[in-house]
């Protein structure tokens, strides 16, 4: 169970992402968001999160040894604060808070559980700019240079666009080969338009998802 401080107002989603998925061998994977209730303070009026996986109920399988697995993302959501003001929200894993029975954080290792070592973080929140959706060069234009900065980041190796929101034009949570492609279309299709705030209206990104914009300097 992952502890959530004040601040959090919601989530995005509650499926589980994981790179060990192809170890699965007729296991058991699942999350949650849940309202983490119990006695203990650091439960009381807080937002969590619950993720359990079991590679296989029938075989002996296991991770191989690496430097990391990604076990598990939750992403959550909490208000942006006012221009010029900033946010803190602590993010821990909580043992014996309850969402039925209490969750002890665990591994299993060797047919044995162990303790894993846990760690917080507080998380600073600070407003996201405006900006123009498309404008991935951030020049304050959405024009074929854009597509263009976009191939060169996927294919050419270029640094990220500061503001990943503006280069996802698609609005589809991800930079890939079809924003650049969105962006060309845009000028040339009917009816493919660049969703909001769209290439023309400085605006925020109506949509949760995993890019983020650093910094876009373009909008008032
Ligand atoms: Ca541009
Ligand atoms: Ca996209």
């Amino acid at each position: 169970m992952i502890g959530i401080g004040d601040g959090i107002s919601g989530y995005a989603t509650d499926e589980l992402y994981t790179d060990a998925e192809e170890f699965f061998e007729r296991g058991f994977s699942d999350a949650k968001i849940a309202d983490p209730q119990g006695s203990r303070d650091e439960c009381q009026g807080k937002q969590g999160g619950i993720a359990a996986m079991v590679l296989s109920f029938f075989d002996d399988v296991t991770l191989p040894p690496r430097s990391t697995w990604t076990i598990a993302y939750v992403l959550f959501e909490t208000l942006a604060p006012e221009e010029g003001e900033e946010a803190h929200v602590v993010l821990r894993y909580a043992d014996g808070c309850a969402h039925g029975q209490p969750v002890q954080n665990s591994v299993t290792q060797d047919r044995e559980s162990v303790l894993p070592e846990k760690g917080s973080m507080e998380v600073r929140v600070l407003p996201a700019p405006p900006f123009l959706r498309g404008d991935s060069n951030a020049d304050g234009r959405v024009d074929i240079s854009d597509a263009i900065r976009i191939f060169m980041y996927l294919f050419l190796g270029a640094d990220a666009p500061r503001c990943m929101d503006a280069a996802d034009a698609t609005d589809d949570g991800k930079l890939d080969l079809s924003d650049g492609v969105r962006i060309l279309c845009d000028f040339f299709i009917p009816y493919t338009a660049i969703p909001p705030p769209g290439p023309f209206q400085c605006g925020h990104d109506p949509t949760m998802d995993w890019l983020y914009c650093e910094s876009y300097s373009m909008c008032p």
